[in-house]
């Protein structure tokens, strides 16, 4: 497979060379796809759902005049290395029959932009919206799973779950940050399965930038996610690593050296020794939904590379018989273009999340999640 004259790993060719024609041999091949990510990339989480882990209530109160009922709970976990909490936001439409179906935000900016008094609102989390177009809204922040800076590993689940002994060295396939926060999100999946006013079985996860790198690592391991959706998420999210636009691993690596594996430090300036590329993230996410969104002066994440990439992930979902995008031609500014099961728009303006980028993202939704 070509991408700008650059060899790419096949999606559906195994590690032995075997061609996948099947939705059978499909799931062996995700398997060792999910490993090669693992042991390159994110990193290897050291505890899946902790033994040790409660869901509390906080407080339930009507809120947005009426519309909605707003539920704090915490998510507390123990471990080796003592106890964490996860404060989580949920509004839940008044306005809705049947269990609703939710856009998860993982939150990697300013509180401000996802207030849950709602005394600052904010494109980036239209919550209002989203309960007027019946979907609950929930978010959590990162930091409570691990701040974003380079610490050494010491806090957040790292600190509580890694459970290094003395002299001890992190394998050089540990988790990151990134693995710590998708972590987060799936906690905030177990929550919300016991949530009786939310149907987690139409739960998409959302993500901007690097918590569009996350979302996509979240849904790819865990696929109780319905949808996935990537705003701007650039290198190590969307966008094929080998290319020489927008930001490469070695500029990452070497401003975020604590999001990935250090085994991901080996590619810098050596993107073609990957035995992955980003399209086979992408496509690890079929036959569920997946909304894949740039930005017209976002170069740094490289919009061209993120819809190639979806493009090229789609041949996993062909494996299911779904439709696929027609063309590896940039579409128009402001167009939302869809598949049956994907979607794709790039957005006129700055990396950022906006109010039209979410409703495009429901609109995707209204008929598919
Ligand atoms: C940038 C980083 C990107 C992206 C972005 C963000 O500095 O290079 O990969 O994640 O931050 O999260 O806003």
């Amino acid at each position: 497979m070509e991408f700008r004259g650059e060899r790419l790993p096949g999606l559906l060719v195994d590690q032995l060379g075997n061609r996948i024609e099947s939705v059978q041999q499909w799931q062996q091949r995700r398997g060792e796809i999910i490993e090669l990510f693992r042991k390159h990339v994110y990193g290897r989480a050291s505890v899946d759902r902790p033994l040790q882990m409660d869901i509390l209530c906080s407080s339930e109160e009507v809120m947005m005049e009426g519309r909605a009922i707003r539920k704090m709970k915490v998510i507390r976990m123990k471990g080796p290395g003592g106890e964490i909490d996860i404060p989580v936001c949920i509004f839940v439409p008044v306005k809705c029959s049947s269990p609703a179906p939710a856009f998860l935000l993982i939150n990697n900016r300013n509180d401000s932009l996802a207030d849950p008094d709602r005394n600052s609102k904010s494109g980036f989390w239209p919550a209002e919206q989203l309960v007027e177009r019946g979907y609950a809204a929930v978010v959590f922040h990162v930091r409570y799973l691990d701040p974003d800076e380079h610490d050494g590993f010491q806090n957040g689940v790292h600190g509580i779950f890694d459970n290094l002994q003395q002299g001890e060295e992190r394998a050089d396939d540990a988790w990151g940050t990134i693995g710590a926060w998708a972590f987060g999100a799936s906690r905030v999946l177990d929550a919300l399965e016991q949530e009786p006013a939310i149907d987690a079985n139409r739960v998409a996860v959302v993500g901007h930038s690097r918590a569009g790198k996350t979302a996509l690592w979240a849904a790819a391991q865990d696929e109780r996610f319905a949808m996935a959706v990537s705003n701007n998420s650039g290198c190590t999210g969307a966008a094929i690593s080998r290319q020489n636009l927008g930001e490469r691993i070695k500029d990452i690596n070497t401003a975020f050296p604590h999001w990935f594996a250090a085994n991901y430090k080996q590619f810098n300036d050596n993107e073609k020794d990957l035995p992955l590329d980003q399209h086979m993230l992408l496509g690890l996410i079929a036959p569920r939904l997946l909304y894949v969104a740039s930005a017209s002066q976002d170069s740094w994440a490289d919009p061209e590379g993120e819809y190639s990439s979806l493009c090229l992930a789609e041949e996993a979902y062909q494996l299911y018989g779904h439709e696929v995008q027609a063309a590896m031609q940039m579409p128009s500014i402001g167009v939302s273009i869809c598949t049956e099961k994907t979607a794709y728009h790039i957005r006129e303006g700055k990396h950022d999340l906006t109010l039209l980028d979410w409703q495009l993202f429901m609109d995707f939704a209204d008929s598919k999640l």
